[in-house]
């Protein structure tokens, strides 16, 4: 890759991270191919449309794609970069799955030439950067391979974790800080060079190893002080304690952040991050698999008092608030607040009403249980009570003249100042009830 010449860039996987990253990699001016397995995504994408929701998004790959600077095919081409952004589930025993990331090792290797680089941004388990190189070794014996070879590689191989949050992904893409970690120094060195022609924020390098375990660090120090948050939650209410006051109060203190609590943790990253550091060292890691139970426990803790809540006015209409796995997206994958009110829905059929602004339909699971999807406004007209399982702004502004008449379970916090708001403990449901 010549430094005057912009490179050509594959990029595989056009999810949540692939098809933004190629989006912005291409309005640097560099010529992008998307490669996906799904012949669909790429119709769409050529189409310069979308199959994901994300701000802005719409508008730039229409831009990107109508200026000829990015295409999409199932078939990988040669390049001079290549990135690597596709899923890394883990099984039912919590054990990653980097078959994804090996498979696309297998699809770039024959088109690798000398010069070209290689970059994983998937979220992976520590090793499987190295895993990437041996295998590309083995098919491309051919290469000169980093960390294999004494003399200078053929080609350079490094791990850059993606650190956007779903909702501002094109902005934190660009302004975000990056850890780049090569095989080698001169492979981070490489790839460095690739990400200041996108990147605002300031691009670190360290070693593969170092970068993937600081990715899945990361997300499991969220997971870990969420679930400080939903333990306290739980706590203060059988104390009798509004939890968020006091998380109010304790925030004053200089040096102390404590998170929100809520139904539990959702999305794609911090539910499922944590437990590959937990399957690296099983021994060592108390803590971070305490956190995930903790976590996982609130939802049914949610699930148990809203249950109790609903049994306890029979006849009551009931208003869900929110399916989306946070505020303001449109993105319900591994939702506690869509979990919680489906099992509402099956157990309670027709009382049970659905506000979810960012849904235009319902899901799947709620077919055949009677349950009907309402907007806010006739949830505050026909509903006595409101579950509020997402904190969207359209729901947070409500103003205590709408709902003061109402019976809450505001799981979020949202609602402050709610007169007759319900309390987790036994003693406060029948209170209020
Ligand atoms: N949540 C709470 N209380 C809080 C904060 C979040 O209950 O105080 C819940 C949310 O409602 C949601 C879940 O946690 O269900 C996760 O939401 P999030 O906004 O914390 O994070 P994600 O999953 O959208 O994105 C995370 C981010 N990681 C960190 O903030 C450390 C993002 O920067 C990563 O790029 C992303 O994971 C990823 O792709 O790994």
């Amino acid at each position: 890759m010549k430094s005057d010449k912009k490179p050509d860039v594959c990029v595989v996987g056009l999810g949540y991270i692939g098809l933004p990253t190629a989006a912005v990699i291409a309005r640097a001016g560099c010529r992008v191919l998307g490669l996906d397995v799904s012949q669909k995504v790429v119709d769409t994408i050529n189409r310069g449309e979308i199959h994901i929701e994300e701000v802005d998004l719409d508008g730039l790959v229409h831009g990107v794609v109508s200026r000829g600077l990015l295409s999409a095919s199932t078939e990988v081409a040669p390049a001079d970069v290549f990135v690597i952004a596709v899923p890394t589930p883990f099984d039912k025993d919590h054990a990653p799955d980097i078959s994804y990331v090996l498979s696309a090792g297998r699809t770039i290797a024959p088109v690798l030439k000398q010069g070209d680089v290689i970059i994983l941004e998937s979220t992976s388990p520590v090793g499987t950067t190295e895993r990437l190189r041996d295998l590309i070794a083995e098919m491309r014996p051919d290469l000169k391979i980093p960390g294999l070879t004494g003399e200078i590689p053929d080609i350079s191989i490094s791990y850059c974790p993606e650190r956007v949050l779903p909702g501002r992904i094109l902005e934190e893409l660009t302004n975000n800080d990056r850890s780049i970690g090569g095989i080698t120094p001169r492979c981070a060195r490489k790839a460095l060079a690739f990400y200041k022609r996108f990147v605002r924020g300031e691009c670190v390098t360290t070693d593969a190893r170092s970068a993937e375990m600081t990715k899945l660090v990361e997300n499991a120090y969220r997971d870990v002080n969420i679930a400080f948050a939903n333990e306290l939650s739980i706590v203060a209410d059988r104390m009798g304690l509004d939890v968020w006051e006091v998380i109010r109060l304790a925030n004053r203190h200089p040096r102390v952040n404590i998170l929100s609590p809520g139904p539990g943790v959702g999305g794609h990253c911090i539910a499922v991050d944590p437990w590959f550091i937990v399957h690296g060292a099983p021994e060592e890691t108390p803590l971070i698999r305490t956190a995930r139970g903790v976590n996982d426990g609130k939802m049914h803790h949610v699930i148990a008092k809203a249950e109790a809540l609903v049994e306890a006015h029979p006849g009551a209409k009931v208003a869900c608030l929110g399916l989306a796995f946070k505020a303001n997206i449109d993105d319900f994958r591994e939702s506690p607040a869509r979990f919680v009110a489906s099992r509402l829905a099956r157990r309670f059929g027709e009382r049970i009403h659905i506000v979810e602004p960012y849904a235009a339909e319902l899901p799947i699971e709620f077919t055949d249980t009677g349950v009907r999807q309402i907007d806010i406004d006739d949830a505050l007209e026909a509903c006595d009570i409101l579950i509020v399982l997402v904190d969207h702004d359209v729901f947070r502004v409500v103003p205590l003249a709408e709902r003061a008449n109402k019976l809450v379970y505001d799981t979020r916090g949202i609602w402050p100042d709610q007169p007759r708001a319900v309390r987790e403990t036994e003693t406060a449901l029948r209170l209020v009830g």
